[in-house]
């Protein structure tokens, strides 16, 4: 029985206009004025609501033993809470610690999903260390359809390579056709600055920030590229938050470099004075990069509109209340993270394309389809067009609402942002087909999600 999506405004990363969409099975039948469909056919009117593309969110935890605990969320809870969100598509962090073996951890992430999932997700595979076994490790999980990589400049203690470790990663990725995804902050520098500030009995939430300073971001993301510029390699910056870092990735852009750059949902929106409130309340926005000074949004909604940004993820990654007071007496000890998989796309929404600072099809770009051809899922995914998923998103501009850890689906007791206004929501979300969110609300089938197979791409010689 096919799913007819009526009189929508259908928006991707080129077009707006209005029309019907006709569904048959997992796939986009027909597009088209005034459709005749067979009788059974479920109806749904879409008058005065947006038909977007799935959204893809490309940068989020859900397993991660991190900082002597666990992220919150498991695939039930995230992938409901992106469905609500819009998101049809998560690309999940896969990181094993350095003293971990990569293709155990591998195969422990995958299982982790596997059933488990509301909505379609993939991975980027942390490298955590490079050694003698890697390389045909790493080859197999590519031949899996594993297809882009993750390296922490950062986090030294649990997940950061070398550069030594980052070149030869950076040449088997270009050797593989892979894309390969960076935290990029100096590690050695962070640890430096903690050490310092503690010391002199710093010890709040509020010297997060100045213990990753702006320029400890912008010489991981130098070096990051000169690493890429190198090797040939194709490479991603992830949660870039300040301008100093985001001129070092323009520069490289322009000289060749094939970098592209990813800001997260809470630097648009939120700032550095948030983590600098009384204790719990400032550990709650404790997260890596930091929350920069107020000025930086401005200039991030500038740069993605521009496409300077080429794609806003979450770094969804839920702490409790409870977790984050593991770092009352050390700033240090704070879980980093803030969730957001639920959020982002009414909120970029609500402040980029509400406001007027973001263009409409900007906004599908940015937070569907450069992630889809970024991550080798375009046109599976990504866009509105013949024979593409069926993951849509039904978007009511006129609903009124705010954001609340009441009501919010993660599996958190607060959220970072808390408050916030909400211009519009996904009235109705489609996963390949079935409805997975209706009037708001998940009515869907958890384990309806699978793990998409990527391909490598291998489009030069050199
Ligand atoms: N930053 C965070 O805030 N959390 C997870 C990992 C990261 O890089
Ligand atoms: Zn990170
Ligand atoms: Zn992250
Ligand atoms: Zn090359």
């Amino acid at each position: 029985m096919g799913l007819l999506l009526k009189n929508g405004e259908i928006v991707t990363a080129t077009e707006r206009y209005v029309a019907d969409v006709y569904v048959e099975g997992e796939t986009i039948a027909r597009i088209g004025q005034n459709l005749d469909v067979a009788p059974g056919t479920e109806v749904i009117d879409c008058t005065g609501k947006f038909v977007f593309p799935g959204f893809i969110d490309p940068h989020v935890h859900i397993y991660l033993p991190f900082m002597g605990t666990f992220a919150r969320d498991t695939y039930r809870t995230a992938s409901v809470a992106a469905l609500t969100g819009g998101t049809t598509t998560l690309i999940e962090m896969c990181c094993p610690s350095r003293g971990e073996d990569a293709l155990e951890g591998y195969k422990l992430w995958k299982s982790k999903a596997e059933g488990q999932s509301a909505c379609d997700y993939t991975f980027h595979m942390a490298v955590s260390r490079f050694d003698e076994g890697t390389e045909a490790q790493l080859r197999e999980i590519v031949a899996d359809g594993t297809t882009s990589f993750k390296i922490f400049l950062s986090y030294k203690n649990f997940f950061g390579v070398t550069d030594d470790e980052m070149y030869q990663t950076l040449k088997l990725a270009h050797d593989l056709g892979v894309i390969v995804t960076a935290h990029c902050e100096n590690a050695e520098l962070v640890g430096r600055l903690q050490q310092k500030l503690l010391s002199e009995g710093k010890t709040g939430p509020e010297w997060h920030e100045p213990s990753r300073p702006e320029v400890v971001e912008m010489e991981g993301t130098t070096r990051f590229c000169t690493f890429l510029e190198t090797t040939g390699a194709r490479g991603y910056v992830v949660h870039l938050s300040c301008m100093p870092a985001l001129k070092a990735a323009s520069d490289a852009k322009k000289r060749g470099v094939k970098v592209s750059v990813e800001s997260v949902l809470p630097h648009f929106l939120l700032d550095k004075t948030m983590a600098e409130r009384l204790g719990v309340e400032g550990m709650k926005h404790v997260m890596s990069p930091p929350l920069r000074q107020k000025h930086n949004q401005q200039a991030l909604w500038e740069a993605l509109a521009a496409g300077e940004v080429d794609t806003v993820g979450t770094d969804h990654c839920p702490f409790t209340t409870e977790q984050k007071l593991m770092g009352k007496d050390a700033f240090t000890a704070i879980p980093n993270g803030i969730p957001g998989v639920e959020e982002r796309v009414p909120l970029i929404y609500t402040y980029g394309v509400s406001r007027g600072s973001l263009g409409l099809n900007r906004f599908v770009d940015a937070l569907s389809t450069r992630p889809a051809k970024l991550f080798g899922l375009y046109p599976k995914k990504g866009t509105i067009a013949l024979g593409s998923d069926a993951d849509l998103v039904v978007y009511d501009p006129a609903y009124r609402g705010a954001v609340s850890a009441k009501t919010h689906k993660t599996n958190t007791d607060y959220s970072g942002f808390e408050g916030f206004e909400l211009d519009g929501r996904p009235s109705l979300v489609t996963v390949r087909g079935q409805v997975q969110v209706r009037d708001g609300e998940f009515v869907g089938t958890i384990g309806r999600g699978q793990f998409l197979r990527r391909k490598p791409e291998l489009q030069h010689a050199d």
